[in-house]
């Protein structure tokens, strides 16, 4: 029993090993957190001008989205993520008549890149648009910010900016090992 303990915890040290020397060593999923408002606040979403508003109004899933005018912009600022490891920048926006809205993506050298979303006259429900193309290649993801639309307001809800997901094999090896040395710990308590 102990052997066995043993060896699935030096497997488990491996695994842990590798996962934490590769270049997905890094949580993976949405690195934006609350990324449809379902929290109904903003945070960590911050007005970056003006006062968009969480609202039930509207929502493209969930209850909830952020609602904005044209002076109004939501940012949220995260871990730099490079560029080329983003696998998808997208979101959801509804408005009578299209959405207009500029967006901007921060990079970790300071420079920024304005884009615009012009959906006007692609309808008056909710559009998805995957801007992921619009990234600057080789430099460092750490913020995001989008406008409203005047008339308005715009409803935006479902942001997305994906990163890759650790192998779910290794995660359930390393969970596994955790449950291990857990065990172990008791153990060792339960002797002392
Ligand atoms: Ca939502």
């Amino acid at each position: 029993m102990n052997n066995e303990v043993n060896n699935r915890g030096l497997l488990v040290l491996a695994v842990a090993l590798v996962i934490a020397t590769s270049s997905v060593a890094a949580a993976g999923g949405n690195v934006l957190v609350n990324p449809g408002f379902e929290t109904g606040d903003l945070a960590p979403w911050f007005d970056q001008t003006g006062l968009p508003f969480v609202t039930a109004d509207e929502a493209n899933t969930g209850i909830f989205s952020v609602a904005a005018f044209g002076g109004d912009s939501i940012r949220q600022n995260f871990a730099a993520v490079a560029t080329e490891d983003i696998l998808e920048v997208s979101l959801s926006i509804k408005r009578l008549g299209g959405p207009f809205s500029s967006y901007t993506f921060y990079y970790d050298d300071g420079s920024t890149t304005d884009e615009l979303i012009n959906g006007i006259g692609d309808g008056d429900d909710w559009l998805f648009f995957n801007i992921t193309e619009f990234l600057d290649p080789g430099k460092s993801l750490d913020g995001f910010s989008i406008f409203g639309t005047s008339s308005g307001p715009a409803y935006l809800d479902d942001f997305v900016i994906l990163v890759p997901e650790p192998s779910a094999l290794l995660l359930g090896v390393l969970l596994l090992g955790l449950g291990v040395t857990r065990r172990k710990r008791r153990a060792a308590g339960s002797t002392a």
